[in-house]
């Protein structure tokens, strides 16, 4: 007989209400080493659990982690829709055989099998995230800093950017289907350094569990100082360049969302102010960080 512990989201909201009820949950777990990181299944959910150690290195936050149901009903993945109900579209979406690719201006181009990704050492980050549309979450995301595949494969001096692309099925993804004004398939781009640091996370689960499609299954890029869109989901191809990548919202809307897009609650968008921001679960309205509040390990990137 197992004896299952629960992890900090696992609580029911009622008992999660206090920071120290939170962390004391997380600290309690770490003392138990493996067994902290290892979560079983439960029935019903489709994604599989996942292993990973559990990182306090970048943390930021202490206000209680998002509740899971939040997390993974209130999603902005225009391939399937531009409401937020991204869950109600995404059976058709086929994650597996998934790989991703990462080539152009590398020594050692590589095309890695979603199996060979979530056999890495993997790491649960509990993360602010903070979208563009000034809702922010907290979230345990797991993963493995995006740096260890671009070391692999070895980038040329002359690559001085990174530029993701998102996968392309009209098919199985309703929104990419119906908006043809856009121009599918999702991309971005990151400059090199901003990709090789340490804070960015080459993400495949949250909450103890493999990615659900509407997150970005089954892997995305985790961006924690930038607005949400700069971190593209369910990536095919990682792609490095000597030239800035243009990026799918700022041709859309140039004024709106430019390539830097880090978290500035002095930099409005054009449309509304950034100084606050609001949680998609009820845990209120707070100021908004510079950086999110990951400065520590990112200003120098802006010096
Ligand atoms: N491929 C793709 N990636 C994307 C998006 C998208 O529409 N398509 N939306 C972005 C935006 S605006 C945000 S806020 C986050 C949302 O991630 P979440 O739904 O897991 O919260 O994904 C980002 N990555
Ligand atoms: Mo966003």
């Amino acid at each position: 007989m197992l004896i299952r512990i629960p992890r900090g989201w696992e609580i029911p909201e009622r008992e999660a209400t206090s920071e120290s009820a939170y962390f004391g949950r997380r600290r309690f777990l770490r003392t138990l080493g493996a067994t902290g990181g290892a979560l079983l299944a439960r029935p019903g959910q489709g994604a599989a659990g996942l292993k990973a150690q559990l990182s306090h290195e970048y943390d930021v936050e202490t206000g209680r982690v998002t509740s899971q149901m939040a997390a993974t009903h209130y999603n902005n993945f225009y391939e399937f829709s531009e409401q937020k109900d991204v869950y109600k579209y995404v059976d058709e979406f086929q994650t597996r055989p998934w790989t991703v690719e990462v080539t152009g201006l590398v020594s050692k181009p590589r095309t890695y099998g979603i199996e060979e990704l979530l056999k890495m050492p993997l790491e649960e980050r509990l993360y602010r995230f903070r979208c563009v549309e000034a809702w922010y979450m907290n979230v345990p995301w797991i993963g493995f800093p995006l740096r260890r595949l671009l070391e692999a494969a070895e980038p040329q001096a002359k690559a001085e950017y990174v530029r993701f692309l998102s996968f392309l099925a009209p098919e199985q993804a309703p929104g990419q289907k119906r908006m043809k004004w856009y121009k599918w398939p999702y991309y971005e781009g990151l400059t090199l350094p901003e990709a090789m640091n340490p804070l960015t996370l080459a993400t495949v689960g949250v909450y103890g569990r493999e990615l659900p499609r509407q997150s970005g299954a089954p892997f995305r890029v985790i961006l924690p100082w930038k607005y949400g869109y700069k971190g593209p989901k369910s990536v095919v191809r990682i792609e490095l360049t000597d030239k800035r990548p243009s990026t799918f919202w700022h041709d859309v809307a140039p004024k709106e969302y430019s390539f830097e897009s880090n978290v500035n609650p002095k930099v409005p968008h054009p449309r509304w102010s950034q100084a606050q921001e609001k949680s998609i679960d009820g845990a209120g309205t707070r100021p908004t960080l510079l950086y999110n509040g990951y400065g520590k390990w990112v200003a120098g990137l802006y010096s």
